[in-house]
């Protein structure tokens, strides 16, 4: 971030705080807008960790959730909490990637597919993603992992012959460039859009876990979900900086006591839930399987290509990550 958009975040978080009951100690109300279906797991722990902040807090920080990008769409939460227009805020974190590359380590294709792996590699990255959100004015509460990633389609596929001009829907930038390696056509589309955005032909195609197709009843319009387990991106809740530094140590304490519980509760709710999300595609009329051979080998080429490319933007703190999960 320039320094002018840093003195005026700050400035304009300040105001904010003044507005609130900091100093007074009475409780504040805190708006978290999150970017995914009210009902999906990410949502439901928002609102565990929502409850949990109240109670080890004394009541001093009361947090309304609004998900499904109610508040704010998903493309804005991270802006709304960076500039203060709102203390906290959840969302996918590579979304960010295109901003601050490092923030792409969870994109990884067929580096850590299991969620024990995962949670390796988040250890390995936690300090310098930690370091680079400071420099975007925000603190990292707590994150969670969807299912492992598969392609949706609505017609079989077993290579990119297959997909030659498909109009695909990306997440990320990471996602996009995929899709071009596989001769599609990326549209960058939020999962609240997605529905829509099947129905009236935008995209027939995307990647995701089970649980999204899940959430948006895509059934309805695809027929084929490949099981590649690619990789398994997290989504995290932040904070404003300021904010933050501005609570009592004692008050800090009890949201970080929350936010580390939640981060276990939800890291083992979308383990739980893969094979059922699966089950629900297949219960509901799609073919669910694993990709064949040609198609997982165009793939995981294409996963090597696009690791190097982030090692060479995300620089030599990409490398120490990768090191660093090779090494346990
Ligand atoms: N669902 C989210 C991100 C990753 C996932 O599994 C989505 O498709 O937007």
């Amino acid at each position: 971030m320039n320094m002018f958009l840093k003195t005026t975040c700050a400035s304009i978080t300040g105001a904010l705080i003044a507005g609130t009951a900091i100093a007074d100690g009475h409780a504040q109300s805190w708006d978290m807008p999150m970017a995914y279906a009210a009902t999906n797991f990410h949502s439901e722990h928002g609102v565990i960790f929502a409850d949990k902040v109240r109670e080890y807090t004394d009541g001093a920080i009361d947090i309304t959730v609004h998900a499904g990008g109610s508040l704010f769409g998903g493309g804005d939460i991270k802006r709304a909490v960076q500039t203060g227009q709102v203390p906290i805020g959840e969302r996918f974190m590579s979304a960010h990637a295109n901003e601050a590359p490092l923030l792409a380590w969870d994109n990884l294709a067929f580096i850590a597919t299991s969620y024990d792996d995962n949670a390796k590699l988040w250890d390995a990255a936690k300090d310098s993603v930690n370091a680079q959100l400071a420099e975007l004015n925000l603190v990292a509460l707590y994150t969670c992992p969807w299912p492992g990633q598969g392609f949706y389609f609505n017609k079989e596929v077993a290579s990119s012959d297959d997909t030659q001009g498909i109009k695909f829907r990306s997440y990320n930038s990471a996602t996009a460039t995929f899709a071009e390696e596989l001769g599609m056509i990326p549209v960058q589309i939020e999962a609240a859009e997605l529905s829509q955005a099947l129905a009236t032909g935008v995209v027939s195609a995307f990647i995701s876990s089970g649980s999204t197709g899940y959430d948006r009843k895509v059934w309805e319009h695809l027929s084929h979900y490949y099981k590649v387990n690619a990789w398994l991106p997290r989504n995290y809740v932040i904070v404003n900086s300021q904010v933050w530094d501005g609570l009592d140590a004692e008050v800090q304490a009890g949201v970080q006591k929350a936010a580390d519980e939640t981060a276990a509760a939800c890291g083992a709710k979308s383990a739980e839930l893969s094979d059922f999300y699966f089950e629900e595609l297949a219960k509901n009329g799609m073919t669910v399987e694993d990709a064949g051979p040609e198609f997982l080998a165009e793939l995981e080429a294409i996963g090597q290509k696009m690791t190097a490319e982030w090692l060479e933007t995300a620089g030599p703190d990409g490398q120490s990550i990768l090191d660093a999960y090779n090494a346990n």
